[in-house]
């Protein structure tokens, strides 16, 4: 098959992909490279903090905080591990595929997920960093409002929310794409989605985001959870997703996706129906999906912004940066 082995990622995020390539290049015939591939391609971007939208150091929520989501699916038995809400931890999706290896759970979240990383060997760190503080002074500055419970029982610490319903979810996340967008150009960043497929049609894919920007602590987006953040089955192919997970998850996207596929539409037709079915209530969404089929045949759709840049290695393309306009 010549369009196989390949990955896919969302957004301009090369290093990912060119990791994640090697690896399933350096690893073929051998047992669970895909895992490997999607593991070690998030965390590359966790590591380089792929602009600020994955790993520690972005998207601080009402306290200041960093928290991480990230899974990783197989295909092949229908495995998830996922964290959510991960606190004091950097390496969300190693952590995710230490839940799908040593335990028979789906999900950890906040600290208990820290306290299992911890077990495993990870070690803790501050997830803060001088740039997040400064986002979030900026942020508090901006948007304090005193709310009921400050009135009751005034905490210094919390002068802000839970919610100046000012800016939903929503506003903000268009309006830090629109912000980050101007400072920094052309570079769009968000969500890591991967998918790894081998030459034998092995499937993974995964997740990592630090989330939505000045979320209520304890927020959890779509990314960790199974068929929103991301789908994969070796029998039909996968899909990816990114956008506001706050509305995302509403709809299981990816796992939208994958069916259609099942049901016989193409990758571009299964993508498009996924990214439809959220526009059809909410005309203010924005977000992508990427379809891609057990023989490596990919598409992507997506909403609410000019257009959408995702990035390919294969046979024929080594990690080429790919635009979708959006509908
Ligand atoms: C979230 N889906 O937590 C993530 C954010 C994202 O592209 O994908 N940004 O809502």
């Amino acid at each position: 098959n010549p369009t196989l082995p390949m990955v896919i990622n969302t957004w301009k995020f090369p290093e990912a992909n060119a990791l994640a390539w090697r690896i399933l290049k350096q690893s073929e015939g051998g047992l669970r490279q895909t895992r490997n591939a999607v593991v070690e391609g998030c965390t590359k971007c966790e590591q380089i903090q792929c602009d600020g939208t994955v790993g520690y150091g972005g998207s601080p929520d009402e306290l200041g905080e960093t928290t991480l989501d990230a899974m990783v699916m197989d295909g092949a038995t229908m495995d998830v591990g996922a964290v959510a809400g991960l606190i004091g931890v950097r390496d969300a999706i190693r952590v995710a595929r230490y839940v799908l290896e040593r335990t028979t759970h789906t999900m950890l979240v906040g600290q208990g997920a820290t306290n299992f990383a911890v077990a495993m060997g990870f070690r803790t760190d501050s997830l803060v960093t001088p740039e997040s503080r400064a986002m979030w002074q900026q942020w508090k500055a901006q948007n304090c409002q005193p709310n009921f419970w400050q009135r009751v029982n005034p905490d210094p610490k919390i002068s802000c929310g839970p919610y100046a319903p000012k800016a939903t979810p929503l506003t903000r996340w268009k309006e830090d794409r629109a912000r980050t967008e101007y400072k920094i150009g052309q570079q769009h960043h968000d969500t890591i989605g991967m998918v790894a497929i081998d030459a034998n049609n092995q499937i993974h894919t995964g997740t990592s985001t630090n989330g939505a920007r000045n979320k209520i602590p304890g927020r959890v987006g779509d990314s960790p959870i199974a068929g929103a953040g991301s789908y994969a089955d070796n029998e039909v192919g996968a899909a990816v997703a990114t956008g506001d997970g706050d509305i995302m998850m509403r709809f299981l996207p990816t796992f939208v996706a994958v069916e259609a596929m099942r049901a016989g539409k193409t990758p571009a037709e299964a993508a498009a129906e996924a990214v439809k079915r959220i526009v059809k209530h909410y005309k203010d969404f924005a977000g992508a999906v990427i379809a891609v089929n057990r023989l490596g045949h990919y598409a992507a759709a997506c909403y609410g912004m000019p257009d959408f840049p995702f990035v390919v290695s294969s046979p024929a393309e080594a990690t080429t940066v790919k635009t979708v306009k959006c509908m």
